[in-house]
């Protein structure tokens, strides 16, 4: 029998559709979370998901979830997220979600009727650009946050969770933690450039790396550009810049999967006759080992507290996410793997180095991820691309992945 395949146009029309919903130049978007943009986004998700005849559950955090109600037990479920980086692309978290919405309708449309519930999840503020932890919404369905903490975090332009998720109508009464689903297995593109520099088509993800975010304060004295010599100065800008290079220069000293990166700084008052008052900036710390994590966070922590001490400033720091890493189910990448090879793909195992709302659900269920193709490896970013040859294929290992899931196969 002809192996069972989603309607790749309709997937495609799909995820240009969501892409219509702020749009920015160069042909990506900026949904940050919990913004107008993203309530237009959930409300066009939920439309498509009611459309299907799938119940739906908003929590306490405002993740979605879409249930087609057929057999019996807990469900499998896929899903991901639809928030967006500032400079965000079509795919990063919109595939995943959209993926889950087409296999659901292939089956719908075939007939065949799984022996378990299948489920769809949009998970709040999976980026946590923000508001920050990333992944905040699938941990709180995990009972990785509580919800009084969630609905306390303060956005970086200021608004309160709790009343964003009122104000754009998301503020839902599914209590969190939320019952685990029987498995739970992610759609995604890569966003990097192993695929492509390897020639494969599909990633049959093993796990994420671990994940340090921090927001370091440095306080120095407002001065005047012209007057103050330098031997007088407490200047935090200073400071930020060593930083950044010691950070830069610590992941090419480590090698391997170290990666660091400063992606934010603000500082006050920024104008061009001010020696800065304070900066304030965020440290992005990944490594696939946490020992070698731990060894970056211990050594940029003392390099602070010796370039405070040089320029006379005043430090803090707060944490603003921090997630070991994490390691998927063998049994559901065995899945994975099977299906991809099954339907004439390439594939590799490999670990992911974005965080994702699957190293979550991996805490409560067996878990596991798909990964397609970035073009040039690009992700966070207008350009972000992936062909639709290669979203249908990753869509079609999705579709059999979750029938597996369902089966008794897979007690
Ligand atoms: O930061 C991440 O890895 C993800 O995009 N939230
Ligand atoms: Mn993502
Ligand atoms: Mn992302």
């Amino acid at each position: 029998m002809e192996k069972l395949k989603i309607n790749g146009s309709r997937l495609m029309d799909r995820i240009m559709s969501l892409a219509e919903i702020s749009p920015i130049e160069g042909g990506g978007n900026c949904r940050l979370a919990l913004t107008d943009d993203d309530k237009a986004g959930r409300d066009l998700v939920v439309t498509w998901m009611k459309d299907l005849g799938m119940e739906i559950s908003i929590d306490v955090v405002g993740n979605i979830v879409g249930t087609w109600n057929v057999g019996s037990g807990s469900p499998v479920m896929t899903g991901s997220h639809i928030d967006t980086v500032r400079t965000g692309g079509k795919y990063d978290g919109n595939y995943g979600v959209l993926a889950g919405l087409e296999v659901i309708e292939t089956l719908q449309q075939s007939g065949i009727k799984p022996s378990r519930p299948l489920a769809v999840g949009v998970f709040t503020d999976e980026e946590g650009a923000r508001f920050a932890p990333d992944m905040l919404g699938s941990l709180v369905y995990v009972g990785g946050l509580s919800v009084e903490d969630a609905l306390d975090i303060r956005a970086i332009d200021g608004p309160r969770l709790g009343d964003e998720l009122n104000r754009i109508g998301y503020a839902g009464n599914t209590p969190c933690p939320q019952q685990a689903p029987h498995a739970f297995v992610e759609l995604h593109i890569e966003q990097g450039p192993l695929l492509e520099a390897n020639g494969i088509r599909i990633g049959a993800v093993t796990g994420v790396q671990g994940i340090s975010w921090q927001e370091l304060t440095i306080t120095g004295q407002s001065n005047h550009a012209g007057t103050t010599p330098m031997r007088l100065r407490k200047d935090p800008v200073v400071v930020a810049a060593e930083v950044a290079k010691f950070l830069h220069d610590l992941a090419i000293r480590y090698g391997g999967d170290q990666v660091c990166t400063v992606g934010k700084i603000d500082v006050h008052p920024n104008l061009i006759n001010v020696v800065a008052a304070k900066v304030t900036m965020t440290l992005d710390v990944r490594n696939t080992d946490e020992s070698l994590l731990q060894a970056a966070e211990k050594e940029i922590a003392s390099f602070i507290v010796e370039i405070a001490n040089r320029e006379k400033v005043i430090t803090s720091v707060r944490t603003l996410a921090r997630f070991e890493p994490v390691k998927f189910d063998q049994r559901v990448i065995d899945i994975v793997h099977h299906h991809a090879t099954d339907q004439g793909n390439s594939v590799q195992m490999m670990p992911s180095g974005a965080g994702h709302d699957a190293q979550m659900l991996a805490r409560v269920c067996p878990t596991a991820m798909i990964f397609t193709q970035s073009k040039d490896g690009l992700s966070h970013n207008p350009a972000e691309y992936t062909s639709p040859e290669d979203l249908e294929a990753g869509a079609n290992i999705l579709l059999h992945t979750m029938l597996t899931l369902t089966s008794t196969e897979f007690a």
